[in-house]
């Protein structure tokens, strides 16, 4: 099957491929870069030329450095990129490449370009083996794994090499191969089946993009033979160290690991009395003379909560387990957060537990998997709730705070012929990695840049197309689904559609509250769960009173009457059946955008696209209709406009 090319259409290098382009510099990378300008210019009548002739575009390597920047200029008619390490010189190739023809006229000032985030991965939940219920990937809509196949690493490896492609033009360094519920053959990744994770990584190289392992934590009894995973027994420390040096020696520029532990059932520290310092420690000594890291996710709560028991919060819990740890972290240990305290929901506040361990290195975790955001059959572009989460400052709005040492996201990609299963989730994957790159970037503008790639020449009409069905399409989906900052309405298990009490009286600790008087859960010092006093100042008191909380995350913060007017001088319940019919409408509305764009759009992508909008309205109708039902019959109180609810 024909892959599609994403945001790397042969037609995205035509200005490069017209150029007299010299590579100066030698090693793998600049390889790279070699091979993609002899490529571009076999299409477009360009050459690749040799020193000491004349060229438009010069890219130089001057040294072996791990600096991921590059430096651009143009000057007496040549644009020259300057690197010291290789990954600047790829990330300058695709920068020029970006420029389209603007690279190469008049003048360029100088610009220097450097990542502000160092590490930027992303992890996938696949599965060497085709789980019964859950499938190949975990919460993938995009097929089967990219990777694994027929129980093991796929033989031909061209649409690996592609995808660590696609990866370095939009700067991501880094990708974990396995789910981070590791299962009994996946376990075996680590040790035996290292060669395969080493067939992988070779694919990823040649693009800048390094691979990383999730493991599990009792990997010393179940593949070691040991009796104990005890963090502190000597044993243990010894196996890991020697599990770790094997696989250096099949991978040796290997990332690390990703470890879940005690969470959702994976094993972890607590069982040992140890503390997740202590684990994650073990590990971080194992990888540290090789230079690796470990990626020590936060995703640590209770999910056999009793729902009567009103005094735990799961939005507590990583706060209240980490924040006390911070600074027994060793240096290459990097404690992994979801942007929101919950789980990934459609709106959530920044977590606050981003901010509060200054003496820990930190990287934040979004979701390009879209599993509580339409699962891919809906369009919902994230880019604008990514970016909220990354300008938020924890210590109020004009500070600089700290920023994250890494962002992953866990990735929406599979074996699809699109990728992404939906072909517009493609720009979450390529919002992602720029916003990485550059977390303060405009995401509209990176929206642009997506836009004009991967439709080389395509017509302002498709570009405001496309915009006005991307632009807003994360808050129409807010509007159908939960309302101010409630969540998880959804369908159990399988997390697609609407379930208004599906999780209501279940132990994983993701509640409403709604009864006849009123909706939202107390999160507030005063009265609730206390959550609100996790955050610093500012932030501390915003949520702490319903008067001065901002709207959108009201019901995730207080539980308030139907009728308490919002800022928007709304009452709840109206808003409540306000946002559903216009979440409807505009998704009405995008699927006749999308409609309109037929003639300009590749017919099998204009297609999926399409049909997609069908479920996606139909679904959405569904939301709206028992969204509303559910509320109208809770409360007793009429829409105020008397549309038709049921
Ligand atoms: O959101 C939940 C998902 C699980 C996932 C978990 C996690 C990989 O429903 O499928 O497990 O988060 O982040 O670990």
């Amino acid at each position: 099957m024909r892959t599609d090319p994403a945001w790397l259409p042969p037609a995205a290098f035509r200005a490069v491929g017209r150029r007299h382009a010299l590579v100066r510099g030698t090693g793998p990378l600049a390889d790279t870069v070699r091979g993609e300008l002899a490529r571009a210019c076999e299409r477009f009548g360009g050459r690749v030329v040799q020193e000491g002739t004349a060229a438009d575009l010069v890219l130089k390597l001057t040294g072996d450095t791990d600096d991921e920047g590059y430096a651009c200029v143009r000057a007496h008619g040549t644009t020259t990129v300057t690197a010291s390490g290789g990954r600047g010189l790829l990330y300058g190739l695709f920068h020029v490449v970006r420029l389209g023809e603007d690279a190469f006229r008049g003048e360029r000032a100088r610009e220097e370009h450097r990542p502000a985030v160092a590490l930027r991965m992303l992890d996938h939940w696949d599965n060497v083996a085709v789980h019964p219920v859950m499938g190949q990937v975990e919460r993938g809509y995009a097929g089967g794994s990219l990777f694994w196949s027929d129980g093991r690493a796929r033989g031909d490896l061209d649409r690996v090499r592609a995808y660590g492609r696609l990866l370095a033009a939009c700067g991501i360094n880094a990708v974990a191969v396995n789910n981070v519920n590791v299962h009994e053959t996946e376990a075996h990744l680590l040790t035996d089946r290292i060669g395969e994770v080493a067939a992988l990584a070779d694919a990823l190289r040649p693009y800048g993009v390094r691979t990383h392992l999730s493991v599990t934590f009792a990997a010393p009894v179940v593949l070691g033979g040991l009796p104990t995973a005890d963090p502190l027994d000597e044993r243990v420390r010894g196996w890991w160290a020697g599990a770790t040096a094997r696989v250096y020696e099949a991978i040796p520029d290997f990332g690390g690991y990703v470890v879940k532990a005690d969470s959702e059932g994976q094993p972890g520290p607590f069982a040992y009395g140890r503390t997740h310092a202590d684990g994650a420690n073990l590990l971080a000594a194992a990888l540290a003379p090789h230079g690796g890291t470990v990626h020590w996710r936060a995703f640590v709560y209770d999910h056999r909560q009793d729902w009567r028991d009103r005094t735990t919060d799961r939005a507590r819990a990583a706060y209240d387990h980490f924040v006390p740890l911070d600074g027994d972290f060793a240096p290459n240990a990097v404690l992994q957060v979801k942007h929101g305290p919950m789980d990934f929901q459609a709106r959530e506040p920044v977590s606050p537990l981003i901010g509060a361990m200054p003496r820990t290195r930190l990287a934040v975790e979004v979701q390009a998997t879209q599993e509580y955001t339409g699962q891919q059959r809906h369009v919902c572009w994230l880019g604008p709730m990514w970016s909220e989460a990354l300008r938020f400052r924890p210590d109020g709005e004009v500070s600089a705070g700290r920023l994250a040492d890494g962002l992953v996201a866990v990735s929406n990609v599979g074996d699809d012929p699109f990728w992404t299963g939906h072909p517009l989730a493609q720009a979450n994957l390529y919002t992602f990695g720029r916003l990485a790159w550059d977390p303060a970037a405009d995401p509209y503008a990176l929206l642009d840049e997506w836009i004009a790639l991967t439709h080389p020449g395509a017509p302002a009409r498709l570009a405001a197309g496309l915009h006005a069905v991307l632009d807003g399409s994360w808050r129409t989906y807010e509007k159908y689904t939960a309302p101010l900052g409630v969540g998880f309405m959804v369908q159990p298990g399988h997390h697609y559609g609407p379930n208004v009490d599906g999780y209501e009286y279940s132990p994983w600790g993701t509640y409403h509250f709604a009864d006849r008087d009123g909706v939202g859960v107390d999160r507030s010092a005063a009265t609730g769960t206390g959550y609100a006093a996790q955050y610093a100042k500012p932030w501390a008191e915003r949520y702490e009173s319903p008067d001065t909380c901002p709207d959108e995350l009201l019901l995730f913060f207080h539980h308030v009457p139907y009728r308490h007017v919002l800022h928007s001088g709304k009452t709840v319940i109206q808003h409540v059946y306000d946002t559903h019919f216009e979440g409807v409408e505009e998704t009405e509305e995008a699927r006749r955008v999308w409609a309109g764009l037929a003639d300009l759009v590749d017919p099998v992508r204009h297609a999926r696209v399409a049909e997609r909008y069908e479920e996606q309205l139909r679904c959405a109708r569904e939301w709206r209709d028992q969204v509303n039902s559910y509320f109208l019959r809770k409360s007793g109180v009429p829409d105020e406009r008397g549309r038709t609810v049921c």
